[in-house]
Order: structure tokens, then sequence, then C-alpha cells
């Protein structure tokens, strides 16, 4: 039985890998302070694992918190490129600073492998797709840029300090649990929500805009084949974590219209500044080293998340 730390534990993807853990007999620690997790995330699992509330940014918990762990799952983060553009000192604090601090910690703890959620945004608005591996990156957002830095510190850490590390390029992550209430929430959590109180949709830009939407399981599979895969096929390396198949936000509205029952039209208004127009992965790499596949596709997806957001649906006008 491996000890896991997770961080973001109480974030979307945090709680799933947490879930999935221990449903398979691992130990399980957990940090979170709560930016934008939500403890109701961890409700039914909190006490089958040892969770502290602890900043990314505070060295010492990061020490405390890698003692004894074998696996760290980093997810903790600011996600969202327009949040990003508003607070790019909150965003570089988070997400570059914060997986420095853990990744000092987990070499010092002797930890044997720090898989990260990285990001597709990575590429920035390259117009060559599929997006691979091997293309040169070019972020746009600060959110871009910090995801990128912090893969390249992970690398780094592997080649100064031989600390196996892991980078998954998360391409839209999307599933149960994703916070639908801000206006940085991911368009598909959004949408559902917002579909199922009936209320109307906005899309940035014409709707033409893509992307390789990833239901949360394909996630979660890979972070546990990014731990199990020998180090010669993983360490130090980075790999997309995505379906291989792109689609577009006027698609998607389609599709949530058929599943939530919505009646009306969407509403579009001006592309969102520091956006990538399309994203689409090849995910051969992640195939051959790690084993990877595609468990969910879209649709199947969709429709267990507009189910899992029915239970949480409440009438217009409501917070859920
Ligand atoms: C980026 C990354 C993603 C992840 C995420 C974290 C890319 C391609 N993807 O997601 O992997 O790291 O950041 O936040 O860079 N939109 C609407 N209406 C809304 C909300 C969004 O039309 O109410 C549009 C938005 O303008 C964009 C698309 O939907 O074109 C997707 O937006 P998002 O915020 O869900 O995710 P994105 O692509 O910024």
């Amino acid at each position: 039985m491996a000890k896991y730390l997770v961080t973001g534990a109480a974030g979307f993807i945090g709680s799933s890998l947490v879930r999935a853990l221990l449903a398979r007999g691992d130990q399980v620690r957990g940090v979170d302070n709560f930016s934008t997790g939500k403890r109701e995330n961890l409700t039914e699992v909190r006490d089958k694992m040892d969770f502290r509330e602890a900043d990314l940014l505070d060295l010492e918990a990061m020490h405390s918190a890698c003692q004894g762990v074998d696996y760290i799952l980093h997810q903790a983060a600011i996600p969202s490129v327009p949040k990003s553009i508003v607070d790019p000192l909150g965003s570089n604090g988070a997400n570059v600073d914060g997986t420095v601090n853990l990744l000092v910690a987990a070499r010092n703890a002797k930890v044997r492998r720090v898989v990260y959620a990285a990001s597709s945004s990575a590429y920035g608005d390259t117009p060559t797709l599929p997006k691979h591996e091997a293309m040169p990156t070019s972020p746009i957002s600060p959110y871009a840029v910090a995801k990128l830095a912090s893969e390249l510190y992970m690398t780094s850490f592997y080649r100064c300090y031989g600390l196996e590390t892991v980078s998954l390029r998360y391409f839209n992550i999307f599933g149960p649990r994703q916070d639908p209430s801000s206006p940085y929430s991911g368009v598909l959590a959004k949408f559902s929500m917002q579909m199922l109180r009936g209320e109307q949709p906005t899309i940035f830009g014409d709707g033409e805009t893509s992307r390789d939407f990833t239901f949360i399981d394909n996630a979660v599979s890979a972070n546990l084949l990014a731990c199990a895969a020998p180090a010669a096929e993983c360490a130090g390396r980075v790999f997309n974590c995505a379906t291989g198949r792109r689609v577009t936000l006027n698609q998607t509205f389609e599709a949530l219209k058929k599943l939530t029952g919505h009646p009306g039209l969407v509403k579009y208004e001006p592309e969102r500044g520091g956006d990538i127009k399309h994203s689409l992965a090849d995910i051969t790499l992640a195939q051959k080293h790690l084993g990877y596949k595609v468990l969910v596709n879209f649709e199947e997806g969709l429709r267990r998340t507009v189910d899992w957001y029915k239970t949480q649906a409440q009438p217009a006008g409501m917070q859920p």
C-alpha cells in the first residue's frame, strides 16, 4: 500500500483522485488552502484520509506534508486564463512559487515521484493541430506561462536532483464536482448548470472555438498510470492528457440542449482575452509510454456530468 499526497485535494480533480486512491486501498494525505477547493468535495472521504488545511506557499507545512510520502499528485493551483489576466501575481504565486516549494520539500523527503497537473495552454495559439509534446511552446496568458514554468521546474528537479517527475498536460478536464458557480469556472460546468436552471449561457466568440474536452476519469487514470510506469518511460517527461478529439462550443451547446432540455438560445459576446482558438491533442506519447487509454468519451462524459449537476441544480436565482 503506497502513500500518496494530493495537493489541491478539495478541488475538482484533486478530490476525484482522492476517491480513486482510497477506492483501491491506498493511503492518502491531502492538502488544500480552500482558495478554490471546497470542503463539500471531501465530505464522505474526509475521515478516511489525512487532510491538512495548508498553503503551498508555507514551506514548513510542505516539508511536513511530504514526510513518509511515496507519490505526490500535484493538482493545487489557481486555474483560469481570465483570472490570471486580472491577477498575474496571484497566479504566479500559487502556480509557480507553490510548485517550487513543493518540489523542494519532495526532494528533501525523498519522495519517489511527483506527477504534475500541467496545462494544454502551454501550446498557445499555434496553428498546428493536433498538438504534440515535441512542439515549441507559446503560452499567451499569465496562467499558461505559470503552468509551463512549473512544468519546466518539474523537469529541472529530475535533471538536477534525480527527483522523478511526470507532467501531464491536461486538456480541458470536466466532470462531476467541477465548480460551476464562478465567472472563472470551466465552460462545461458553467453551461451545464446554467442550462439546467433554464438560464441563457454566453459563448465568447463565434462558437467555432474548439477544445479537446476530457472527462475526469481519463485524467484520474493518467495520474495513476504516471505513478506506475517505469522511470525509463516517463521520468522528467511531459505527456498530453486528452482524448484526441475536439468539439466546438456550438456543438457543446447543442449536446447540452438535448441533455438538459434547455429550450432557448445562446448569447454571443466578443472573444475573451488570452483565449486560444483551437485545441486538440495527439495522445500517442501517453499511450506508448504510460499505457494511457481514453476510458470515457466526450458524449458519455457529458451525460454523466449533467446527471451529476441535476442532483445539485437549484431553481433559477438561487446559489448552488
Ligand atoms: C484552459 C486550458 C485547460 C485548463 C484550463 C484551466 C487551453 C486550451 N485549455 O482552459 O487545459 O488548463 O485553462 O482553467 O488553454 N467560454 C465561453 N463561455 C463561458 C466560459 C467560457 O464561451 O461562459 C469559452 C472560453 O472563452 C474559451 C472556452 O469556452 O474559449 C473554454 O474556456 P474555459 O475557461 O472552460 O477553459 P480554457 O480553454 O481557458
